[in-house]
């Protein structure tokens, strides 16, 4: 196992624009993840399991609601230093990042922003400390892209709700204590409602078989008439804005992680680049291999000017779904051909998992497919620009 030399590369000397307080969340998540996760973390994708050991970990460097008022458990920062973390988790894996940003936007966001005083007072510090793992059920077998069309519904039976259908391609479902999961009410209203393991005819079977994102778990989620209390529907909003409203946080957190991920595969191809040697010269004195590093960094620098000014207008409140949209899908794309690029640049040692970088290759797979595909990004930022929408 080779030991974690990662020191980030900041071009534009992006810190100066950094708070000492960002720039402080940042390096303790740095190196809590060299410390601790990045040791194990090809093992654990090897094996396809997420290290559960590490929960405690993640929630100590504020993984887990960052942006969530102190007073219900939270860190209480601001959205650059949520996008810092994602950044730090996603550099060491995208599985890692997934299991933190669906507790914090999927699961915990949710409850903060839609659900009861009561709600929040029993859900939010036992997800902040990690003590209950979360989950988010929209997507289901027939509705990937167009979560509008599901089944998945509830009846008012009086005293509490009857819940029944199905969800797919759920983070973290296996081993959650909690799912906010998304369903219609008899008029076909989409409401959020807080189901918990335990209760009579909920499953979460295992998804096998992935190739990629294998140090997160996914499954699915089984509602076979399952009794509900009334207390757990989020009472603060119906409609399918609320679902996307959480996705709007999440995929934000992503356009930071992404960031990460090209920068460990910079990281790593660079470093490969001053150290192998062919036809007697390190490789990176070849022309063609500077050309790769050099359009590398400009990408990195780009995307990473694009999301820090993503971070103020979140900060402000002024930052639409679309521009989101953008960033997520523009920074997955570039980390993607990062990772590919630096993959050929160590030659066959690339395709081992020696390196970080085929893991991460096959990780961006997934995050460039959640929390809407390249395809749908496009198309949402096709309709900002031209107010056509293509989905109708
Ligand atoms: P449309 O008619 O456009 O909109 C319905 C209502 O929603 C409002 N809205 C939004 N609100 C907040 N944030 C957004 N981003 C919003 N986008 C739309 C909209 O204004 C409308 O409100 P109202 O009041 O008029 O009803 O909806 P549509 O059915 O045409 O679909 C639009 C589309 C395709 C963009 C949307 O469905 C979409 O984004 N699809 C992609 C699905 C997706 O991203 N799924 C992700 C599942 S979760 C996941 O992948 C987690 S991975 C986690 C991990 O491991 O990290
Ligand atoms: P589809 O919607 O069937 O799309 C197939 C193809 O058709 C795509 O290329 C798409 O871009 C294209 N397409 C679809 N509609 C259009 C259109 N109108 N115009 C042009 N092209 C179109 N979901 C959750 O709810 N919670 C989770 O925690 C979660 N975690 C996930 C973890 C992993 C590892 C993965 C892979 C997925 C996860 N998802 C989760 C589901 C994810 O959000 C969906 O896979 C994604 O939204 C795409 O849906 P789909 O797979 O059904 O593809």
């Amino acid at each position: 196992m080779r030991t974690d030399q990662y020191q980030g590369h900041d071009y534009y000397l992006m810190d100066e624009l950094l708070t000492d307080e960002h720039k402080l969340i940042r390096d303790a998540a740095r190196e809590w993840v060299k410390k601790e996760v990045s040791p194990i973390i090809e093992e654990a994708a090897e094996n396809c399991k997420f290290p559960q050991h590490l929960i405690p970990g993640l929630a100590s460097i504020g993984a887990f609601g960052p942006y969530i008022p102190e007073e219900y458990g939270g860190a209480g920062l601001d959205q650059i230093a949520y996008g810092l973390i994602m950044q730090e988790l996603e550099r060491c894996d995208s599985g890692l990042r997934s299991t933190a940003s669906v507790q914090s936007s999927l699961v915990m966001y949710p409850i903060w922003k839609y659900g009861s005083e009561e709600q929040r007072m029993k859900y939010l510090p036992k997800l902040a400390s990690g003590e209950w793992i979360g989950c988010f059920g929209l997507t289901e077998p027939d509705h990937g892209s167009n979560p509008g069309g599901m089944t998945t519904n509830f009846k008012d039976m009086g005293d509490h709700y009857l819940l029944n259908g199905a969800k797919m391609w759920i983070s973290n479902a296996p081993f959650a204590q909690v799912a906010v999961v998304w369903a219609k009410n008899e008029e076909g209203r989409i409401h959020g409602i807080i189901v918990e393991r335990g209760m009579e005819g909920f499953t979460t079977p295992t998804m096998h078989g992935k190739w990629s994102l294998r140090a997160s778990d996914t499954g699915e989620l089984i509602f076979d008439n399952v009794k509900v209390p009334k207390e757990n529907l989020l009472p603060g909003r119906s409609g399918l804005g609320g679902p996307l409203s959480c996705l709007d946080s999440a995929r934000y957190g992503i356009a930071w992680g992404a960031i990460g991920a090209a920068l460990d595969c910079y990281d790593v191809a660079l470093r490969y680049s001053q150290e192998r040697m062919q036809f007697n010269k390190p490789i990176g004195a070849f022309q063609l291999q500077q050309k790769k590093l050099a359009e590398m960094i400009t990408e990195i620098t780009k995307a990473q000017l694009l999301t820090l000014r993503l971070g103020q207008l979140r900060n402000e409140g002024r930052a639409t779904s679309s521009m989101i949209s953008m960033a997520k899908r523009n920074n997955v794309d570039m980390a993607k051909t990062i990772a590919s690029n630096a993959r050929q640049m160590l030659g066959g040692m690339g395709i081992t998992g020696e390196y970080p970088i085929m893991r991460h290759m096959m990780n961006l797979e997934s995050v460039i497919t959640y929390e809407g595909t390249h395809d749908i990004h496009l198309l949402i930022t096709g309709m900002d620009v031209t107010g056509f929408d293509a989905f109708k």
